[in-house]
C-alpha cells in the first residue's frame, strides 16, 4: 500500500513538472511586441516607400525583415483620435475621442490593459497626447501634450514630472533602451510603445543635422500649385497652404527681426511660436541654431525683394522640407539604435516590430502641409511589420489594413481574447502568409475637428481600392467621388458625371451598410456637432478665430 502511494506520487510529480514546463514554453513562445510610431511621418518620407526625398536606412531594415503595407490607412487622420483608435480598436464615434480637444475617456478598454492582465510586461515612452495618463502600463514616461523638441518635460509613472536636457528623439530612445536593459523581465513577454514626437510641426531638427539639411534641395511634388478647382469647397477652404498658412518664423524659421526689417507680415501668431520654441534652447543649442538659420536669413534677405508669389511658395516648400526631413533623419538614426540593441541582445527572434505613424502628411501635395483629409497623403499611413521567423521578409502587401486593426492583431498574437465590441480585424493572416483569409476590401473614415485650426470640414467616406465616396456635411451638404485609378492625384470630383452613375449608386449603398456595421449614424454626428456648437457659443473655440466660427455657424443656419 505504502509503495503504491509512493509510485503514484512519483508519476503525479512527473506529470506536474511536464505540465509546468509546457506552460512555461507556451508562455515564452508568446511574441514580444514593439510598436514604434512617429507623429506625422508621411510614407513619402520613408525610402522603403519612396526614396526621392530622403534615405531612411534603418526604418528600411524593418521592411527588409518584414512586410511593407502599401495600403494602410487611418480611420480619422489626426493625432489623438488615431491613438485612441489604436488603443481601443474602435472608431472615433464609439471610443468618443473624435478630435484633439476633448480628453480621452479612460473608461475605454485598451489592448495594453488586456495584455497586462494576460501576463505581458508593458511600457510606453514618448508622445501620447491624451490629456490623461495611459492605463495598463507597468512603466511610462510621456510628453505632456505635444511635448517639446528641446530639453523636454516628461510625465513619468514613478518619478513625477521631470525635465531632461537634450533632443527629444534621442531622449525617448535613451529611455526605451534603458527600460529594455534594466527593467525588462526575462521571464515575461513584453509590449513596448516607443512613440516619437518628430516629425511634428514646428520641425526642429537635432543640432547635428542642421548644417546638412539647411543646405539641401528637394524635388517639388506635381501638385504644389493646385488651384482646388474641380472639387467641392472643402479643399479650397482648408488652411493648410504652404504659401498662405505656413508661418515665416515659427515654421520656416526666419527671425522675427528679419521679418520686421523686410516688412513681412506674419501669419497668425507665428512670431510668438518662434519665440516660444527658441526660448527652450541652452546657449549652446541656440548658437548652433543661429549659425544655421543666420545663414538662411542672410540668403533670404538678398532674394526677397525680387521674389514673386511663385518664388515664395518654392522657397517655403524647400524650407519646410529641410526642417521636416531633418527631424526624420534622427528618427531613423534612433530606430537604428533600437534595432542594434535588439540584434545584440537576441531579441529579434519572436518579436513583432511595427513601424507606423499616427497618420500620413502632405509634403507639398495640393500645396499643403498637415493632414485631416481623406485624400491619400493623409488618409494612408506608413506601416511596416517585421516578425522574424514568422512574417515573410522583404515582402509587400496591398491589403486594406487600418490603425483600427492593431488592437485585435496584438491580442491575437498574444493569445488573449479580444472583446466582442472591438471593430477591427486581426492582421495575423497577413503576417503569417495566409493572405487568402483576409477579405476586407473597403474601409470607413470619419474626420470631425471643424471649425478649428486648418479648417478642414467634417467628412466621412467609404474607400475601396478603386474609389472614394466622400460626404462633407457640416455646412453645405457636398459629395465627392474620386476615381483612384484614373485620378491618383485626386484632383477631380466625378460625383455628377453620368458615366459614374452606377458606381456612385453602388458606393452609396455600401457606405450606408458600412455605417450600420460600424454603428455610426447621423444622430451621433449631430451629438458631436451639438457639443461643439454649445462650446463655441460659450466662447470655447479651438485653434481658430471666434469670427470665423461665427460665420460658419451662421452659414449652417441658412
Ligand atoms: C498643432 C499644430 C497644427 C497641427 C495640430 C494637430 N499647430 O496645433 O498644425 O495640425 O497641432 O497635430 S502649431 O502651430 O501648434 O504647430 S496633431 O499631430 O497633434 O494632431
Ligand atoms: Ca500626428
Amino acid at each position: 500500500m505504502k509503495y503504491i502511494h509512493l509510485i503514484l506520487s512519483f508519476f503525479l510529480g512527473i506529470t506536474l513538472l511536464t505540465g509546468c514546463q509546457e506552460a512555461k514554453e507556451e508562455k515564452s513562445q508568446r511574441p514580444n511586441i514593439i510598436f514604434i510610431m512617429s507623429d506625422d511621418h508621411a510614407y513619402q518620407a520613408i525610402s522603403a516607400y519612396d526614396n526621392s526625398l530622403i534615405e531612411t536606412p534603418n526604418i528600411d531594415r524593418i521592411a527588409d525583415m518584414g512586410i511593407l503595407f502599401t495600403n494602410a490607412s487611418v480611420t480619422n487622420s489626426i493625432c489623438a483620435p488615431s491613438r485612441a483608435t489604436i488603443l481601443t480598436g474602435k472608431h472615433s464615434h464609439l471610443n468618443g475621442k473624435i478630435d484633439n480637444y476633448y480628453p480621452f475617456d479612460t473608461t475605454n478598454v485598451t489592448f495594453p490593459q488586456l495584455l497586462q492582465d494576460g501576463g505581458y510586461q508593458t511600457a510606453m515612452f514618448g508622445k501620447l497626447h491624451f490629456g490623461n495618463n495611459p492605463k495598463g502600463f507597468d512603466q511610462f514616461k510621456i510628453l505632456p501634450g505635444q511635448g517639446s523638441y528641446y530639453n523636454p518635460d516628461f510625465i513619468t509613472k514613478n518619478e513625477g514630472n521631470i525635465k531632461v536636457e537634450g533632443y527629444v528623439t534621442d531622449i525617448i530612445t535613451d529611455m526605451t533602451l534603458d527600460w529594455l536593459s534594466n527593467e525588462r523581465k526575462e521571464e515575461d513577454p513584453f509590449m513596448l510603445m516607443y512613440l516619437h514626437k518628430a516629425p511634428h510641426r514646428a520641425w526642429l531638427m537635432a543640432e547635428r543635422h542642421l548644417e546638412e539639411f539647411t543646405n539641401r534641395t528637394f524635388p517639388e511634388p506635381a501638385t504644389l500649385f493646385d488651384d482646388y478647382s474641380g472639387r467641392t469647397n472643402a479643399a479650397a477652404e482648408a488652411e493648410m497652404s504652404i504659401l498662405k498658412d505656413m508661418g515665416w518664423s515659427g515654421d520656416n524659421k526666419l527671425y522675427p527681426e528679419t521679418m520686421d526689417e523686410l516688412g513681412i507680415e506674419e501669419i497668425r501668431n507665428d512670431k510668438g511660436r518662434f519665440v516660444n520654441h527658441w526660448k527652450r534652447f541652452t546657449p549652446e543649442q541656440k548658437a548652433n541654431f543661429d549659425k544655421a538659420y543666420g545663414k538662411v536669413a542672410e540668403e533670404f534677405k538678398k532674394i526677397y525683394p525680387s521674389m514673386t508669389e511663385e518664388d515664395m511658395m518654392k522657397w517655403k516648400f524647400q524650407r519646410y522640407m529641410q526642417d521636416y526631413l531633418g527631424t526624420i533623419k534622427s528618427v531613423d538614426e534612433n530606430v537604428g539604435r533600437l534595432l542594434d540593441y535588439l540584434e545584440e541582445n537576441n531579441l529579434l527572434e519572436n518579436t513583432i516590430i511595427v513601424y507606423t505613424s499616427d497618420q500620413g502628411f502632405y509634403l507639398g501635395e495640393h500645396g499643403w502641409f498637415d493632414k485631416r483629409f481623406v485624400y491619400d497623403e493623409s488618409f494612408k499611413t506608413p506601416l511596416i511589420v517585421a516578425w522574424p521567423g514568422k512574417a515573410k521578409a522583404g515582402t509587400k502587401s496591398d491589403a486594406m489594413v487600418q490603425n483600427l486593426d492593431f488592437a485585435q492583431t496584438f491580442l491575437d498574437a498574444a493569445g488573449v481574447d479580444a472583446p466582442a465590441d472591438m471593430q477591427g480585424e486581426s492582421m495575423m493572416p497577413l503576417l503569417t502568409g495566409n493572405e487568402d483569409q483576409w477579405t476586407r476590401d473597403e474601409v470607413y473614415y470619419h474626420y470631425y475637428e471643424y471649425p478649428a485650426e486648418h479648417m478642414v470640414n467634417r467628412h466621412y467616406a467609404i474607400v475601396t481600392k478603386d474609389y472614394k465616396l466622400i460626404h462633407y456635411y457640416f455646412v453645405e451638404d457636398e459629395w465627392e467621388l474620386i476615381d483612384r485609378n484614373k485620378d491618383p492625384k485626386e484632383l477631380k470630383n466625378v460625383y455628377d458625371d453620368p458615366e459614374y452613375a452606377e458606381v456612385r449608386a453602388d458606393l452609396h449603398e455600401r457606405l450606408e451598410k458600412m455605417r450600420v456595421k460600424y454603428k455610426d449614424s447621423p444622430e451621433l454626428s449631430q451629438q458631436y456637432i451639438d457639443r461643439y456648437v454649445e462650446d463655441a457659443s460659450e466662447g470655447r473655440i479651438y485653434g481658430t478665430s471666434k469670427e470665423k466660427v461665427e460665420k460658419i455657424l451662421e452659414r449652417r443656419k441658412d
